[in-house]
């Protein structure tokens, strides 16, 4: 048998443990019906904080059973890790860098076609219900737009019949503020796993575990929509991803470029075209999404589009479709340019503003920054969490994930990378080069003083562009 030979008849092995079933491939595509898809996007939940992620009190039993029945993946990523930017790129397939929208709450540009219109022309029926944050050019283009998450039904009971759906349902949670009363029963301070980079305190912890109830809110939900689904007899014709459009609300994890911040949780089911309770290790983008469901609806993704099409791995989760994801950070109430590229085990992160501190503005009021700062202040802080503070910092980052999962120890000066660091450093400038990225100098004023919070005028809406130094 040649290898050409082997490696199709592997591939019909393959297809036939899909239980008769057609796998996604490029010749199974716009065949059949077109399946309904339900899109549900968490708000600032991290990559860890799920039952099925390996958390040992955050209670998700809806979550874990879609992953039971789908693939879920440990290597997703978000390409910002900042709400409407990381939206874009989930609905349009391109970087932010690249939409004119890769700044916080900055509205999609007239012209930007996004995931429903492109749907449309396979007789989708779309709607958007809870956040959005794609300005009006985004909220245009689906066929309903309902301001609650928890009128989904409200919505799906209105489609026309006929026609295939998409949903996306933008939840509202884990993002902050959290109040006391979100459940009758609550998660306890207790519950907290407080990260390495956070002060182990009470006040955190309480914050921690208002995240979780939020979490554990959000769960109890998609268990309705799930009912729902299978009472309609939709689940075996609707593919469903759950995902998170950057990691959880807390100092060095949300608005950085590290795992903390940008790896998100994913999973995706898709009965018949994607193998029940499989673990999907290789690396994706949430620039790939757009691709990827255009593909299942028999669609094409367009050639701007940066993504690429994953179906092929959601029917084999032990393949792969990319060596490097990339990440970006801009303007997010406070200007930044950071840029990075992750192979499956190493990350590299270009500083581009290295002497300004930086973090998510909206973390700033939070009692997990309060204590970060207070225990600073007593000197009891561990080098560790330290290392928020540093100013100036690295104009480049280079970690082992793989020994250094938090990335702490910054491997750029170590010899014993030095090979690592230039393939990475010049993977970082192919992407930027070819996605058409702006140069680090293109300044925007600050709206919040980075560490007070004290607002400067105007805070919110578009940046301002800034010409001055830093
Ligand atoms: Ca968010």
């Amino acid at each position: 048998m040649s290898t050409l030979d082997r490696r199709s008849f592997l591939g019909s092995l393959m297809a036939a443990a899909f239980a008769g079933a057609a796998p996604a491939t490029a010749a199974a595509r716009g065949k059949g019906r077109p399946p309904n898809i339900l899109l549900l996007i968490a708000d600032d939940l991290g990559d860890r904080d799920l039952g099925c992620y390996g958390h040992p009190t955050i209670r998700t039993e809806n979550i874990d059973k879609l992953a039971a029945t789908g693939v879920r993946f440990t290597n997703a990523f978000v390409t910002t890790s900042s709400c409407s930017p990381s939206r874009t790129t989930m609905f349009t397939g391109r970087y932010p860098h690249a939409t004119g929208a890769e700044s916080l709450h900055v509205p999609l540009p007239e012209g930007t076609r996004i995931l429903p219109d492109f749907l449309r022309e396979k007789k989708y029926w779309s709607a958007n219900v809870g956040k959005l944050h794609l300005g009006p050019v985004g909220a245009a283009q689906f066929d309903m737009v309902l301001d609650s998450e928890w009128d989904w039904k409200q919505a799906l009971d209105k489609r026309p019949g006929g026609r295939p759906f998409f949903m996306a349902v933008g939840f509202h949670d884990p993002h902050r503020p959290y109040q006391q009363d979100t459940l009758p029963d609550p998660a306890a301070p207790s519950d907290a796993e407080v990260p390495p980079y956070l002060v182990d305190d009470e006040a955190t912890r309480a914050e921690l575990a208002g995240y979780y109830d939020e979490v554990t809110r959000m769960d109890r939900e998609i268990g309705r929509i799930e009912r729902w689904l299978s009472e309609e007899k939709l689940t075996d014709s609707t593919l469903v991803v759950f995902v998170s459009d950057n990691g959880m609300p807390f100092p060095r994890a949300k608005g950085s470029c590290y795992d903390s911040g940008v790896r998100v949780p994913m999973i995706v089911r898709w009965p018949g075209n994607a193998p029940a309770g499989r673990v999907c290790r290789s690396l994706i983008s949430t620039v790939d999404l757009a691709p990827s469901l255009l593909a299942a609806a028999g669609a094409e993704a367009t050639a701007d589009m940066h993504g690429r099409d994953a179906t092929g791995m959601f029917a084999d989760p032990d393949s792969e479709i990319r060596d490097y994801v990339h990440v970006e950070r801009n303007w997010h109430n406070h200007d930044d340019n950071q840029r990075g590229v992750r192979d499956a085990r190493f990350k590299y992160i270009h500083n581009g503003r290295p002497r300004v501190w930086t973090s998510s503005s909206d973390l700033m009021s939070s009692e997990s920054w309060t204590s970060l700062l207070e225990a600073r202040d007593r000197n009891e802080l561990t080098a560790e969490q330290m290392r928020l503070f540093m100013v100036p910092r690295a104009a480049e980052e280079l970690y082992d994930t793989e020994n250094d999962p938090w990335e702490f120890v910054n491997l750029a000066g170590d010899q014993n990378y030095a090979a690592v660091l230039p393939r990475l450093r010049r993977e970082c400038a192919r992407w930027r080069q070819d996605t058409d990225d702006y140069p680090p100098g293109r300044r925007y004023k600050d709206n919040l003083d980075r560490f007070t919070r004290k607002k400067y005028g105007k805070t919110s809406g578009a940046p301002e562009p800034y010409d001055g130094k830093d």
